[in-house]
């Protein structure tokens, strides 16, 4: 199998909403691609292409948290497959979330496993989570790096509370802010004064070493 057909193969399993299906894929895939490369161009495809049928209406929201939590048991299967951060903690701390009002996480949570893998300390501190929650997990373990995910267009203003927070707390120049999901841009990141934004998790391993360790 060539490795376009791979990555379809895994697209289409997501698509299907069919966990076993998934699983099946990632098996067959990991032998041969590498595990970001599953995950980027191979399960995440195919859930944005879950995100557009469900737009035009050709699924249904029990679909759509079906595919999810295929995906996320897909990636999950690839943990091990990831290298495992041998140098865990040496270029930097990063505390990764999703903005308060926002319930994603999938993306989220795959950005937190390649930091991780990529040799950063994570500390990944869920979903939906209030501003004060993010400053206290800053505070806490002397964080380099902030990561805020938001998903909807509704919660893409959290990110910006974020950042007015950690001015009020004067902590603002401790700490870089990296912005993403799918409704955050540049432009938007430039905005909102954030230090950065990545499209994906490969992007953000690059920035983040980039940013912290000036590679
Ligand atoms: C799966 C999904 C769900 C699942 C979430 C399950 C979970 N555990 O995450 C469920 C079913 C629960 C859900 C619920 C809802 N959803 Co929803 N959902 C989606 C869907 C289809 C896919 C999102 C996803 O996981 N994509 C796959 C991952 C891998 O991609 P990703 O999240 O974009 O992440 C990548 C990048 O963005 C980036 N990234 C992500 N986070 C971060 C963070 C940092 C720091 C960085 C650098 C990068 C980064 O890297 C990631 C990996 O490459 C999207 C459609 C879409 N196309 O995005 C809608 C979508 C986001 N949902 C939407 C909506 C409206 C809702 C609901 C309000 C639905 C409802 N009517 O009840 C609720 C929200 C409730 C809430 N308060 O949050 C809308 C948002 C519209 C908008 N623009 O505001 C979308 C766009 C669908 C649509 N077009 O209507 N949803």
């Amino acid at each position: 199998m060539t490795k376009d057909e791979l990555f379809s193969e895994l697209s289409n399993a997501v698509i299907s909403c069919k966990k076993d299906k998934v699983l099946e894929a990632v098996e067959k895939a990991r032998r041969e691609l590498d595990p970001s490369e599953i995950i980027d161009k191979g399960l995440a495809a195919g859930m944005n292409e879950v995100g557009i049928l469900f737009e035009k209406g050709r699924l249904f929201l029990p679909h759509v948290m079906m595919a999810a939590d295929a995906m996320t048991a897909g990636v999950k299967l690839l943990e091990d497959d990831l290298p495992a951060g041998a140098v865990k903690g040496k270029l930097g701390t990063i505390v990764n979330g999703t903005v308060e009002g926002d319930v994603h996480d999938i993306g989220k949570s795959i950005v937190s496993t390649m930091l991780q893998s990529a040799g950063f300390e994570v500390h990944d501190v869920g979903r939906d989570v209030p501003v004060q929650v993010f400053i206290d997990k800053i505070r806490e373990v002397d964080a380099d790096m902030v990561g805020l995910s938001a998903l909807m267009t509704t919660t893409l203003l959290g990110q910006k509370e974020v950042i007015t927070c950690l001015k009020e707390e004067g902590i603002r120049d401790r700490v870089k802010v990296m912005v993403g999901g799918s409704p955050a841009t540049q432009a938007w990141a430039d905005k909102i004064g954030a230090d950065c934004y990545a499209e994906n998790a490969s992007e953000a391993v690059m920035k983040a070493k980039e940013l912290l360790c000036g590679a």
